[in-house]
């Protein structure tokens, strides 16, 4: 199987990168990023693209390059960097998508994993235990490029034939690549603080709360939801959740390992974005669907991510300020 991985270099990408190849074989497996990966194994492991997906023939050409199957479509403008850039953001979601699902309908491509997102909900939806089927509005940038998505895989889908698949991430915390641009950074952030022994200043307030998942269960998810049987999907793009908690209850925990770790709360922009999203999401669809379980709660994540930055931390290769 020929797989190209879009935003390779990203939170995302850079893991499911590494975890494809470990299944697939690394030759197998392309990542295609924007920028050179910062990771010295992500370039060792297998080959590596530059490519910038608004680029139809760039993509085109990669694709035809090297007789790519299936495509993990993970390059995308989170919600924070899109509200300061909303034209980039809807060219890299939305046009990169489009040409996608055009080049695949052309090539023939197996099959898409297009991530959405939580910033699907706005301000109308009901804000806890958020259904499947409810109010879509949201007031990001990022939000209406990756309804636009939703909507356009469903219609490549359903007119072409293009087997499309999606989840709505909640935030996803990960200890080897910072995300970078989106709302609930500061979910990772405040690990690489904590671990240096520095205070922290967290963009919402301590009583905010999201939808989250460790990284661990965020690849099982992707890969669970491609290998499903097409018969049994009854939806495109799925909820998916693990865990939801507070800033100020994060913090909490992770004092359990870090006694003296302080946080400063002073909200920006950041929360408005926040506010507009669900504090916690239904995603009994993909449990009776395709048997999604996460198995990371707010616990056994804060331990599991402190004990692998700490590692990091020890040889020297962790620092605060690359999270930001
Ligand atoms: C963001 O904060 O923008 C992303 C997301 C929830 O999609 N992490």
């Amino acid at each position: 199987m020929r797989i190209l991985i879009t935003g390779a270099t990203g939170q995302i990408g850079s893991e499911l990168t590494l975890e494809l190849r470990k299944r697939y074989g690394g030759d197998q497996v392309i990542a295609a990023g924007h920028r050179k990966p910062a990771s010295e194994e992500l370039l060792a492991s297998g080959p590596f693209v530059a490519l910038d997906v608004a680029d139809r023939n760039a993509f085109g050409q990669v694709l035809r390059e090297h007789r790519i199957e299936v495509v993990y479509h993970l390059a995308a403008v989170l919600s924070a960097s899109g509200e300061q850039n909303p034209q980039r953001a809807w060219e890299v979601n939305v046009l990169g998508l489009y040409h996608l699902l055009e080049l695949a309908r052309e090539l023939g491509i197996r099959q898409i994993f297009h991530p959405s997102s939580i910033a699907v909900f706005g301000p109308k939806t009901p804000r806890d235990r958020t259904p499947q089927d409810t109010v879509l509005s949201p007031t990001t940038m990022y939000g209406v490029t990756k309804v636009t998505g939703e909507l356009l895989g469903e219609y490549y889908a359903r007119r072409y034939g293009v087997d499309i698949r999606g989840l709505r991430y909640p935030g996803i915390i990960s200890s080897v690549t910072p995300p970078g641009g989106g709302t609930t950074d500061y979910a990772v952030e405040m690990f690489y603080y904590a671990v240096e022994g520095k205070p922290y200043t967290c963009f919402v307030g301590p009583e905010t709360a999201l939808p989250m998942m460790y990284m661990p269960d965020c690849l099982r998810s992707a890969l669970e939801l491609m290998a499903a049987p097409a018969e049994r999907l009854r939806a495109r793009t799925y909820n998916i959740t693990a865990m939801s908690f507070t800033a100020g209850e994060l913090a909490a925990e992770i004092r359990r390992h870090v006694p003296d770790f302080r946080v400063e709360y002073k909200p920006d922009f950041r929360q408005t974005i926040a506010d507009s999203w669900p504090r916690s999401i239904d995603d009994s669809p993909a449990r009776e669907d395709w048997g999604w379980k996460p198995r990371y709660g707010l616990a056994e994540m804060v331990e599991e991510m402190l004990r692998a930055l700490r590692a990091r931390h020890a040889a020297g290769k962790l620092y605060a300020a690359e999270a930001r």
